[in-house]
């Protein structure tokens, strides 16, 4: 089917959203559980779609939820699936992994982050029950959306259950520089599971830049930073920004809907926010009390309007924070404040939208003054809200919500003096101005409002699956060409999956004509040295590629042979010939449905790829117990369980004994390695090799891998050699 056409079909059907909280709060009553809306953009706007598509949205209810209670909304035209968790779980998950360790870190604040391996362990856990529930919730959905940082593993584990979902991701925060992204001890982990999307949206595309330099450098993958695409191994990843807007027509009517409050004697200027370190409050009131000390005329006829959400009080920082706040507030009054005046007005509590809309509507100014950001929907609800004679937004240039909303008042929150002079010229402003700065803001809001975000981020979600262009020698060339200098190249190759695709059966594995042309091209060079290194018997492997100027391994090492090294057998194989014969008259009751046994005299290989999907498990596992009782160790490879002498002998071993023996014991001053294979056993090359060489995982991106980078395919193997041949 053409994908324009599979895209439709996808955008008509069901969706699951998982987030880390359902869109309903819950109370128990003695009628039961009870639920509420959460009031926010996000829950109103994808609200309707899921009503009109059908769908589950997923998310920890916030209670503990006892057998048998239901808790779906009644009347909800969609589904509400609850991920159970027990207090100690959302203590680790969630007030330790999520807020004490990827919020800061996120936003750019690692003196604020503390690393916890146990809080680790049970975010991993959690986010693999969230990814089951989405799993049994989305047999018939066209789209996962997985939602913000609490989750950015669930991806994981929906990708191993559901290869051709479509699958896509929003972070709701900034997503950081790689130099402090990489100080997370489980960057990688992170980053590949998020990688497991199709589509990942962030608000603005500094973000996106970001996560591109993160899984460059630290994963090897390839981007496309003009596309914005990422490669991982076989799949392909499309990151974009999407920045979000608000419900700008229900702000709008309820700022003009709210009684209007008797005329004020002073200006306001207004703050709103959960309590949070990454809002600056604490920078604001310096400011304000900076305001005061250099432009008396505004003493006594302004006032900051502080209401501050409570927030995280489980988090010590946050407890800290409030002190903090009540302190300077206590401070500044004190210092400032007369009979009938007080600067500061500090409400620490929740507002409903309405009162918040009348606070927004009634301010001169909007003071939005984050450290860190990746938005701010408070900016954009305060200016929906200018219904009447326009305030004047300050918002800081290190919110997301600066990218667009150009026409505010632009401050850097730390730069206090700075601040305060904004806010004595916002305080001034005339009013052409203020009414120029605010209809543009304005006008934009009202047409990049949430609504339109949904429909571009599913536009993009749904749409035609992306990848990348083919590997060119420039790709190459970035990569090796500062590496290997004008050094000898030691070559080190896989075979089966590496230079040619896994077939049912080993013996149709064939090189083709312009993988031979490029691996002869890379042979016949006086300062390259090649070598085929296989699970296959040395035999088999020398006469299937069967070109002699290369050296082979075979065996996994146990065995080779090639030119500038004597013939090398591990001398305790001897031993294991008669013992492999007895191992497969064992294994015989398993070649069933297909499956078969290579026998490779001293090791052999249980192949059951041609084994229906369903049959495979308890074939493995049994094979796994004979080849152990036998005295073998069972090693899985592609739809293969290998069966090894257990002597300590393994491709790294085997590598280290080829450069050691062709290029003494300094080998790697005097040479170049790079290495490429797609197989487990080859795992344990690319972990000796660390550091020491280039390593290359070929094909998928869903097991983790200790090789430097990946390439998708046989095809990006044969540029890869093509490139080594001419370089
Ligand atoms: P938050 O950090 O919560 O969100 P923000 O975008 O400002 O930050 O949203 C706050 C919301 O809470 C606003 O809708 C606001 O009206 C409401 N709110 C704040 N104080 C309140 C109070 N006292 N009473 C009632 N409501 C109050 C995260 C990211 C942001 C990103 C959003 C959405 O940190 O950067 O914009 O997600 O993606």
């Amino acid at each position: 089917m053409a994908e324009s056409n599979q895209s439709s079909i996808v955008s008509q059907r069901p969706i699951v959203v998982v987030s880390n909280r359902l869109p309903f709060s819950f109370q128990r009553t003695t009628k039961g559980i009870e639920s509420r809306p959460s009031p926010g953009g996000l829950v109103s706007a994808l609200g309707p779609v899921l009503r009109k598509r059908g769908g589950t949205w997923i998310g920890w209810p916030g209670i503990e939820i006892r057998e048998g209670e239901q808790i779906s909304p009644r009347g909800e035209a969609y589904r509400i699936s609850p991920v159970l968790l027990s207090d100690m779980e959302i203590n680790r998950y969630y007030h330790g992994l999520s807020n004490r360790t990827l919020w800061p870190m996120m936003h750019s604040m690692p003196g604020r982050a503390r690393f916890d391996h146990r809080e680790w362990d049970t975010y991993v856990r959690v986010n693999q029950r969230f990814a089951e529930v989405a799993v049994a919730e989305a047999a018939e959905a066209g789209l996962i959306w997985v939602h913000d940082y609490q989750l950015m593993l669930t991806p994981t584990w929906i990708r191993q259950a559901m290869p051709d979902k479509r699958l896509a991701f929003f972070i709701h925060i900034p997503f950081p520089p790689y130099d402090v992204f990489r100080v997370l001890p489980w960057d990688r982990e992170l980053l590949r599971g998020l990688l497991a999307c199709d589509l990942i949206g962030f608000h603005v595309r500094s973000y996106a830049q970001n996560f591109l330099d993160c899984v460059e450098r630290s994963l090897g993958a390839r981007v496309d930073r003009e596309a914005l695409l990422v490669e991982y191994g076989d799949r392909t990843t499309r990151v974009g920004a999407f920045p979000l807007g608000i419900e700008f027509a229900l702000f709008e009517s309820l700022a003009s809907e709210a009684p209007k409050a008797r005329p004020a004697e002073h200006k306001t200027i207004l703050g709103v926010d959960r309590l949070d370190y990454t809002k600056g409050i604490p920078e604001r009131f310096h400011a304000f009390e900076r305001l005061l000390e250099r432009y008396p005329q505004h003493r006594e006829k302004v006032v900051l309007l502080q209401i501050a959400v409570p927030s995280r009080s489980q988090v010590a920082e946050y407890r800290a924070l409030k002190r903090e706040i009540d302190e300077i507030v206590g401070n500044v009054n004190g210092r400032f404040a007369t009979a009938d005046w007080s600067p500061i007005r500090y409400l620490y509590r929740s507002f409903s939208q309405q009162r918040l809309a009348a606070a927004y509507r009634d301010a001169d100014v909007g003071l939005v003054t984050p450290l860190r950001d990746g938005m701010n929907l408070v900016a954009k609800e305060f200016v929906a809200c200018q219904v009447d004679d326009p305030g004047v937004l300050i918002l800081s240039r290190l919110a997301g919500a600066a990218d667009t909303m150009r026409e505010a008042l632009l401050v850097n929150p730390v730069d206090i003096d700075g601040t305060a002079e904004a806010i004595h010229r916002a305080l001034t402003m005339s009013e052409e101005e203020r009414i120029s700065r605010s209809s543009a803001l304005r006008r934009r809001e009202q047409r990049d409002n949430v609504d339109a975000w949904v429909d571009s981020f599913l536009r993009s979600a749904v749409g035609a699956r992306a990848s990348l262009s083919p590997f060119t020698d420039k790709d190459f060339s970035a990569w090796l060409s500062d590496f290997i200098e004008s050094y000898r190249l030691a070559l080190f190759l896989d075979y089966d999956g590496t230079l040619c695709p896994l077939q049912d059966h080993p013996s149709q594995a064939r090189l083709t004509p312009r993988m031979r042309r490029a691996l002869d091209a890379c042979a016949e060079r006086d300062d390259t040295d090649v070598a085929i290194i296989s699970g296959r018997a040395l035999r088999d492997v020398r006469s299937i590629v069967g070109n002699e100027r290369l050296s082979y391994a075979g065996n996994h090492g146990l065995e080779m042979s090639g030119p500038g090294m004597p013939d090398f057998t591990h001398e305790d194989l001897v031993h294991y010939r008669v013992r492999a014969e007895e191992l497969a008259e064992d294994l015989k009751e398993l070649s069933v449905d297909g499956a078969w046994i290579e026998a490779k005299g001293p090791t052999l290989t249980y192949h059951y790829r041609p084994v229906p999907d369903n049959l495979r498990r308890a074939l493995v596992e049994r094979a796994h117990e004979i080849i152990n009782q036998a005295g073998y160790q069972a090693c899985d490879a592609q739809c293969a369980v290998e069966a090894r002498p257990p002597i300590g002998w393994d491709k790294g071993r085997a590598v280290l004994h080829v450069l050691r023996t062709r290029y003494g014991p300094s080998w790697s001053e005097s040479i170049r390695v790079v290495y490429v294979g797609d197989d487990q056993t080859d795992e344990d090359a690319f972990r000796f090799l660390a550091g020491l060489a280039m390593t290359f995982r070929v094909g998928s991106a869903d097991t983790p891998t200790a090789a430097g980078r990946r390439l998708p395919d046989v095809d990006a193997v044969r540029a890869l050699l093509t490139w080594l041949g001419r370089r």
